[in-house]
């Protein structure tokens, strides 16, 4: 809670362009809260730098992803987008967190596992401690609610024992956050293999749509996704090639599974794939148009910058004073 409000937080790292997963799985649900909700969206660049960027690339890529957060609805006037690294707060709150974590808790984690072995060359620190920046940013904002795609539930969770162990020793000071999971589209697949979540950093570019693929791209990679041999429209388990084709043609035309199998009952694979490319296309036509339109608008998406920046800035150090002040640092003399 903050001020007598209910509080969000969600982010996404700068490290690749956006996935049709990351839109179905997180940022399409991010609209829904302006209203009710105190609600603050990051480009999380300092977790980018667990694996190693391109500064310039880096750069690039946080500004398109914050110009891509108003390009899904999400309006700057009722909703906070801003850098994670012009508040310094959440570097601040992370180092005081991490001496509440324990390394036993952090060698769970599923992510960092992956990760590591899939960057052997730089298992960085950065990498294992990872999950604590982000509890430091999701606790700094008091937040109730953090909208996530399944993969990130385990982080929500070691952020509430992080949490509750600091309120057990010093009262109640932090809010305790509740992972949200879409009800549809929590973890869309990999066309290619799907079995496999859909990730930006795939090999195989043709297992994923990325936002801003152009409709014949995004129309020859659904032709090509993996799907079994039965030819029937179908959602089972046993089906996962289909049954995501399926949730993904769901989501892009808002109608239910037993729709979709209706209206598909006596068509073949081949047919399938093409309406579910082209609602995908359609859905995201607008998204692209004014992705690009904000591109151009460099006046405008800098004041949302400094002025989102200003008023995250103003809740983070709220919260930081407070625990600086439980854990026992000297106060600031002025
Ligand atoms: P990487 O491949 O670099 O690990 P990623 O594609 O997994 O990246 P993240 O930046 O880790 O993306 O995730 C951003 C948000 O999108 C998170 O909330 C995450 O849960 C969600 N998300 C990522 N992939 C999917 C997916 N396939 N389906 C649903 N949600 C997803
Ligand atoms: N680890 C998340 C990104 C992230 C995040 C957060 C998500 C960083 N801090 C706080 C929700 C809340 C990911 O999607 N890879």
């Amino acid at each position: 809670m903050l001020d007598g409000k209910k509080s969000l937080f969600s982010g996404m790292q700068a490290t690749n362009t956006l996935t049709l997963g990351n839109y179905m799985g997180a940022l399409r649900n991010w609209v829904d809260f302006e209203d009710e909700y105190e609600t603050f969206y990051c480009v999380v660049d300092m977790h980018s730098i667990t694996v190693r960027q391109d500064p310039a690339e880096l750069r690039r890529r946080a500004r398109a992803l914050l110009t891509l957060y108003i390009a899904a609805g999400l309006n700057p006037e009722k909703n906070c987008i801003y850098y994670q690294s012009h508040v310094s707060a959440h570097a601040e709150l992370s180092w005081i967190l991490n001496c509440f974590t324990y390394m036993g808790e952090l060698n769970r984690m599923t992510q960092f596992k992956d990760k590591s072995a899939k960057h052997t060359d730089n298992i960085n620190s950065g990498l294992y401690t990872y999950p604590v920046l982000m509890a430091a940013d999701i606790l700094l904002f008091q937040s109730d609610i953090v909208p996530v795609g399944v993969d990130q539930k385990q982080h929500i969770e070691i952020t509430r024992d992080i949490a509750e162990r600091f309120n057990t020793i010093y009262g109640d000071v932090f809010t305790i956050p509740e992972p949200y999971l879409g009800k549809q589209g929590a973890k869309i697949m990999s066309l290619q293999e799907p079995e496999k979540k859909m990730s930006k950093s795939d090999e195989n570019a043709n297992a994923t749509i990325f936002l801003m693929d152009d409709p014949d791209t995004i129309i020859r990679k659904f032709k090509r996704a993996v799907t079994d041999s039965d030819n029937t429209i179908r959602s089972t388990e046993e089906k996962p090639g289909i049954k995501s084709l399926i949730e993904i043609y769901c989501i892009a035309t808002g109608k239910t599974i037993a729709e979709t199998e209706k209206e598909f009952s006596s068509a073949g694979y081949g047919d399938f794939k093409l309406a579910v490319g082209e609602s995908v296309v359609s859905m995201l036509k607008p998204i692209q148009d004014e992705f690009h339109r904000l591109e151009k608008e460099k006046d405008y998406i800098d004041g949302i910058i400094k002025g989102n920046a200003e008023k995250a800035n103003y809740y983070a150090t709220k919260t930081l004073r407070k625990v600086q002040k439980k854990v026992g640092f000297p106060e600031r003399i002025r």
